[in-house]
């Protein structure tokens, strides 16, 4: 392959490591974080690209436009505008909490307008319940106690962009997660108050966001769980992200937080939790949403005739997060320090690893303790680099069950869930 040092300075806004548009095509391997000097162009690794077709079109190796909504960081990667959904790529999260400038956004209709009044959104709590509740924000901060948890939030899609053929969806790479301060008060204890009855089976969320079609009758998304699941202690109603009352983009005045199932439960712009005495049947309960099947598909097929079941906790994670996908170092560079972040869903980590050659060996990195449940660990390894050169960086976690993370995504699905292929970053030295 040809590489060239002369052309691109800058390093890239969003390098999109290995994504279904082919390894490197947008990125390239540019500007070097550690001040080195030139970086090879976009499209000079198409040895690398997985899918050349896409890379090859005009246009395709162009640096993509900034990404411009208010208070956020151009660096995230739209990733559409209707509905508004945008990621973050894995140099971006790279901060022990993710700040809300960087934190990834989904949203499955319209983003309403700002409460004029916080205090007086209005959280009703009704259906299986022997004691319905209506309580204003202020109503629900002063009669329960607030808790602050650290707690990724992550779409169920995350990892999608790692499936051959494209899965239906928006193409996460791994940015469709962040982990956040979440202040708020304690999902169980508000149903306790409500009273639950021994009827209720589910919950079903509701919220404020116009459908795109601006249709009044139809829900943007409205999901739910097990009233077991709901009951979970970290599971917060929200009005606080990192301090900060929660923003608008992400469900303010008020929103659900249920960390390790897929953040389509997490319900932003928060109205209404109905208990039902059967699994809820709302947008994204049914057909194949959120749903994975119970056997290995074709990919590409429809699934047709094969069950599927509802995905409950994410798989397990790593990305790195420093250096950058794409960072040249100097030559004579041995020293390759690496940084990242990994969770797995409702289930512990047990171990994080980095390898320099394509997974023949791994490196355990060392992994920094959580603050509380559902916390990411962040991770910090030292690898030696053989000689100058072109690599490879990947890494994978493991969880105490022993699940870990795949080199190529295979559990294929139609709409794409589960996706956990190895995360990788290319590093050039000298
Ligand atoms: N009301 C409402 N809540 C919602 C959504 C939505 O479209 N409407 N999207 C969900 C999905 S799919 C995800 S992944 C998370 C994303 O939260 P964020 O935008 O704050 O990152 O919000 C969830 N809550
Ligand atoms: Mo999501």
């Amino acid at each position: 392959m040809t590489l060239k040092s002369d052309d691109a300075t800058a390093i890239p806004r969003r390098p999109t490591g290995l994504d279904r548009r082919g390894f490197l095509a947008r990125a390239g391997l540019a500007g070097a974080a550690l001040g080195a000097g030139g970086a090879m162009t976009p499209g000079t690794v198409q040895a690398q690209e997985t899918k050349p077709a896409e890379a090859s079109k005009p246009g395709g190796t162009a640096e993509p436009a900034a990404f411009a909504y208010e208070g956020k960081d151009a660096g995230l990667t739209g990733l559409g505008d209707r509905p508004l959904v945008a990621e973050t790529p894995a140099h971006l999260l790279d901060d022990d909490t993710t700040p809300i400038t960087k934190f990834f956004i989904r949203c499955n209709g319209q983003v309403p307008e700002p409460a004029a009044d916080r205090e007086t959104w209005s959280l009703t709590i009704d259906g299986e319940v022997e004691a319905p509740l209506v309580l204003s924000l202020k109503e629900l901060k002063d009669r329960f106690k607030p808790v602050t948890y650290r707690m990724v939030l992550e779409c169920g899609g995350n990892g999608r962009s790692s499936f051959q053929p494209p899965a239906r969806g928006n193409q996460w790479t791994n940015g469709g997660a962040g982990c956040a301060e979440w202040t708020g008060i304690p999902l169980n204890a508000v149903l306790q108050a409500a009273k639950v009855k021994p009827s209720a089976r589910y919950t079903a969320h509701h919220g404020a966001d116009p459908h795109l079609s601006g249709d009044a009758k139809k829900d943007s998304l409205s999901r739910g769980m097990p009233v077991a699941k709901a009951m979970d202690a970290h599971n917060l109603l929200v009005f606080a992200m990192n301090g900060e009352p929660l923003p608008t983009i992400h469900g303010g005045p008020l929103r659900l937080v249920v960390p390790g199932w897929p953040g389509s439960l997490s319900h932003k712009w928060l109205t209404r939790i109905t208990l039902r005495d059967r699994e809820h049947d709302g947008q994204g309960m049914t057909g194949h949403s959120y749903r994975l099947p119970e056997r290995p598909l074709v990919p590409g097929s429809k699934g047709d005739g094969v069950p599927f079941r509802i995905l409950e906790s994410m798989p397990v994670r790593a990305v790195t997060t420093s250096p950058a996908n794409g960072t040249r170092l100097p030559a004579g560079a041995r020293d390759l320090d690496l940084r990242g972040a990994a969770w797995g869903g409702e289930v512990p980590i047990a171990r994080v690893e980095v390898s320099i050659d394509g997974g023949q060996t791994w490196t355990e990195a060392a992994l920094a303790p959580l603050k509380n449940r559902y916390d990411w660990h962040r991770w910090t390894a030292r690898l030696t680099l053989p000689s100058d050169g072109y690599y490879e960086i990947f890494a994978r976690a493991t969880d105490v069950s022993g699940r870990t993370q795949p080199t190529l995504a295979t559990n294929w699905n139609p709409q794409g869930y589960g996706g956990n292929a190895q995360h990788r970053i290319a590093i050039l030295v000298g």
